[in-house]
């Protein structure tokens, strides 16, 4: 029996290879990453790997895809469901920012510790909303929903193994193999035809629309890996002249501990595609759908830490509305210096980050103190930063910008589809987790677990 996370390492592996095979560009930026990464463990020593092994960092990746309906979510969740990947988290996009996409988002990921060490493969996953009148006028909705209903992402040999992958916690040989064979070409891109008007049509709406609503099939739109330094890998990416999104979304580079996630990508590239004419005929054409993303991974927050987060990227707009010609990166890591703590110590001591703590071996004699915070300060007990694992609804809105050129259109006489988590959750007939609840989970076994090593009652 093969378990459930080598079959998701090799899902994150062989999709990989696929993606480099269809986007080369995509391997370059992995090329980049693993340099960057040599370089930082070479440069910064065991400190390199604070947050996570060399091995875990190198093999990490997370990808993204979109579909269309709730039973297409529905069905990717039964597919992740096999690999142990679990949907956590919810984000809209309809409003994030000043950069609207018409979809709701989650992620599917492993939700344990072990699990996540031993392969933490997540996949970003955004739901069309075709419902919602700010974008799609009744007569749109009405054509969309019916080419969705007629199309078939999956298939039934594919979603049966993952039923069974799920329920027995991993396959045997072959059907293993089978079922990655099935999974990974299930989001190769399509070499079907594309109805150049009607994706035109919903490509006024929104690109992300026409790449979801205008093709018979879904597809890995990036694959992302981790880098340990993001600014010089962006350095790299652009001195090999590579077209990059501007900014890297999310915290700023600053003196104190990386918090959350930092990401950038390069631009989607035109791929020659083939196209039916309006008149029948098969012709060619060129879309920009498919791009490469890299993030560096942070200390997970605490929601006073998050709150905090919020707060200082309003402070950033704020400065830079009344600066024009202000340089993002520079107002940003001016604001964090005063509003965030620069040490782990501190983020620990005013609860704004998760940590994992475990007993010293190396620890004194005698009567222990009561308390965490003395335990961590006179030696008893280590604290270990807790890495976030999850994604920011802003960045995510600037990513999706990588492969939009036009700002879509809005009918912003209407109001949006009241289109929340427990309203995905249902459409899906699956749980969502809270990330926050993940973490804090996480930190409480760590503290039970050393308060019964160390013989004190209550921690
Ligand atoms: C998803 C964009 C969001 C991230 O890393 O924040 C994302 C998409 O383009 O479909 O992947
Ligand atoms: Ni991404």
């Amino acid at each position: 029996m093969i378990p459930q996370w080598r079959l998701r390492a090799r899902f994150a592996r062989e999709l990989s290879t696929m993606y480099g095979r269809e986007v080369p560009l995509y391997t370059t930026l992995v090329q980049v990453s693993e340099d960057v990464n040599r370089d930082v463990v070479d440069r910064d020593g065991p400190g390199a790997q604070r947050l996570g092994s060399i091995d875990r960092i190198t093999a990490e990746r997370h990808g993204a895809i979109r579909v269309g309906t709730p039973a297409e979510l529905g069905q990717v969740a039964r597919i992740f469901g096999a690999f142990g990947m679990h949907p956590v988290g919810f984000y809209d996009l309809r409003d994030a920012g000043g950069s609207p996409v018409p979809v709701i988002s989650t992620a599917f990921r492993p939700i344990d510790a072990g699990e996540l060490a031993r392969n933490p493969f997540r996949v970003f996953t955004s739901l069309l909303a075709t419902a919602d009148p700010r974008f799609f006028t009744a007569d749109l909705r009405a054509r969309l929903e019916t080419f969705l209903a007629g199309r078939q992402l999956f298939g039934p040999e594919l979603l049966a193994l993952a039923d069974r992958a799920e329920r027995d916690h991993g396959l045997p040989e072959p059907e293993a193999g089978r079922f990655l064979e099935l999974a990974v070409r299930a989001f190769e891109l399509s070499t079907e035809p594309v109805d150049r008007s009607w994706y035109a049509e919903l490509e006024a709406v929104s690109a992300v629309a026409a790449d979801i609503g205008g093709v018979r099939g879904t597809h890995i739109n990036h694959l992302t890996p981790r880098v340990l330094d993001i600014d010089e890998l962006y350095r790299r990416m652009t001195d090999r002249g590579i077209a990059m999104i501007d900014e890297i979304q999310g915290p700023p580079r600053w003196h104190g501990p990386d918090v959350l996630l930092r990401q950038t990508s390069f631009r989607a590239l035109a791929e020659t595609r083939t196209m039916r004419e309006a008149d029948g005929t098969i012709g060619t054409g060129s879309l920009r759908v498919r791009f490469g993303e890299v993030e560096a991974r942070g200390i997970a927050l605490t929601p006073a830490g998050r709150a905090r987060y919020d707060a200082l990227l309003g402070e950033v707009d704020r400065r830079l509305a009344a600066t024009p010609g202000g340089v993002r990166a520079e107002v940003a890591a001016e604001v964090w210096e005063k509003g965030l703590p620069g040490t782990e110590a501190g983020l620990r001591e005013e609860d704004l980050a998760y940590f994992a703590y475990a007993v010293n071996p190396g620890r004194p004699d005698g009567t222990p103190p009561g308390t965490l915070a003395e335990l961590v300060d006179r030696g008893w007990v280590t604290a270990t930063p807790i890495v976030y694992e999850d994604f920011l609804p802003r960045s995510a809105a600037g990513i999706f910008q990588s492969n939009l050129s036009g700002a879509g259109s809005r009918d912003t006489t209407q109001t949006g589809a009241d289109h929340d988590q427990a309203w995905l959750a249902a459409a899906m007939g699956r749980e969502i987790h809270d990330p926050f609840e993940l973490y804090a989970r996480e930190r409480a076994a760590s503290v039970a677990t050393v308060a019964a090593e160390l013989g004190i009652p209550e921690l």
